[in-house]
């Protein structure tokens, strides 16, 4: 225990995912590096949530294709050590023996040196590939409360991705208690109170220290283990019947409205990813980046303020409806519910529409972006149609999506 009587709390951030089905947004970096919402990284929602929550020793897992993320982690997230403040990055190190972390318990596993260093009563392990606001100090409180070894945060999800999502029954009697835990089920049954939903695991957990240091040690010698946390450590704790389920409903956060008090994205497909996008350019944001009482951290490079100008015979340059991010200039074009990201620049006689374009795209003259995402370093050239006609997109080395969205690859060469 703290000097106050508060339990001692180390985070863990899980960072060390893949991402297949964000391609080719993660070919050359890991999901929680993914840019998000103009200024950030998907990382920063988790580790904002982390600091605001008032916990300030963190330690990021992270793996695949590392270098962004680290290099992210280490300018925007530095702290005061003096103070023993840290947010550090842990590279997959092979510690124990010769392999990479096989799943993200044996993750843990691996780097159990850091639990040891820092001899905390909880540990929070939260994933990094999510958008939303939460207090987790509430969660580590019930948790105490309950006097469970491990309590998962829960929210209702429509029943038709239960296979994205662990699922967790409850007991009738104690809603807190968790009966069943399912990994990802294609047969998933409907609520009592309402068939539409399930209650899905957000995936992030706090334990009781010596629970979780127990559970990831004996996981590492189960065999048929893939060594994860929602596969193999939650129904664990299940089947001894010491798992409970915190209700992110329940869930105050300073600021926030009603609307985005509830609001919780796993931004993991290409499709999502874009919704998620979209919830920000309502004018009523559907997540609110405007909580300054619970801001959302980045690193943010010294721009300039956004331009908007007169391009070719005096057309306006225009955004509505848009997120427009520093260091961008609007030259002539029209932009109606998109976002742009850091150092795009649009010239005369263009149109970009529904579109997410990240850092440093230049689009050229008489371009039409219709429902695109343009990822980093990108030069549209002169005349080009994006998102017009599928079969012409896929032709060009274009990802598109069942639901028609086209996704330009980071510093992919684009024909007209
Ligand atoms: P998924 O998101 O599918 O489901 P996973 O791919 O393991 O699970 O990712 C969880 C977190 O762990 C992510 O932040 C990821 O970056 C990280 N991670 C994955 N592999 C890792 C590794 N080898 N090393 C380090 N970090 C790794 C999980 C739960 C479900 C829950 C959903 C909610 O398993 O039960 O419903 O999250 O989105």
């Amino acid at each position: 225990m703290s000097r106050r009587g508060a339990p001692k709390v180390l985070v863990i951030v899980l960072a060390g995912g893949e991402g297949k089905r964000l391609m080719p947004l993660t070919a050359d970096r890991a999901k929680p590096a993914v840019p998000f919402g103009g200024n950030y990284r998907l990382i920063d929602f988790a580790l904002s949530n982390v600091i605001n929550s008032g916990y300030r020793q963190v330690v990021v897992l992270t793996q695949y294709k590392s270098h962004s993320l680290d290099r992210h982690v280490s300018q925007a997230w530095r702290m005061s050590t003096m103070l023993g403040s840290y947010v550090a990055a842990i590279p997959a190190q092979q510690r124990l023996d010769k392999s990479w972390y096989t799943g993200s318990a044996n993750a843990i596993y691996q780097s159990l040196n850091a639990i040891r260093d820092e001899r905390p009563d909880i540990v929070v392990v939260v994933g990094a590939d999510h958008v939303y606001r939460m207090d987790f100090s509430q969660m580590v409180d019930q948790h105490v409360e309950s006097g469970a070894g491990c309590t998962v945060a829960a929210i209702r999800q429509p029943i038709g991705l239960s296979d994205q999502f662990g699922v967790i029954e409850v007991d009738a009697a104690d809603p807190t208690r968790i009966s069943a835990f399912r990994e990802k089920p294609t047969d998933a049954v409907g609520l009592p109170d309402s068939p539409g939903e399930v209650y899905a695991s957000m995936g992030n957990y706090v334990f009781t220290t010596d629970a979780l240091v127990d559970a990831v040690t004996r996981d590492d010698t189960v065999e048929g283990s893939k060594h994860d946390m929602g596969g193999d450590i939650v129904p664990d704790f299940v089947s001894r019947q010491d798992a409970y389920a915190y209700d992110f409903n329940a869930n105050e956060v300073p600021g926030a409205t009603e609307r985005d008090r509830a609001y919780w994205r796993d931004v993991g497909t290409l499709d999502s990813y874009y919704e998620a996008h979209m919830d920000l350019t309502s004018i009523h944001p559907i997540f609110n980046l405007y909580n300054y009482d619970w801001p959302i951290y980045t690193h943010q490079q010294p721009h300039p303020p956004a331009k908007f100008v007169h391009g070719d015979q005096g057309r306006f340059g225009e955004a509505l409806n848009s997120c427009v991010a520093p260091g961008v200039v609007v030259s002539g074009a029209r932009v109606n519910n998109s976002i742009l990201s850091p150092q795009v620049h649009l010239h005369s006689y263009t149109t970009v529409e529904d579109s997410v374009l990240l850092d440093r795209v230049d689009v050229g003259r008489h371009v039409q972006l219709q429902r695109v995402i343009v990822d980093k370093d990108v030069t549209i050239p002169e005349g080009t149609k994006i998102g017009v006609d599928r079969e012409h997109d896929e032709a060009r080395g274009f990802v598109v999506t069942e639901s028609g969205l086209t996704v330009v690859g980071k510093g992919q060469v684009v024909t007209p």
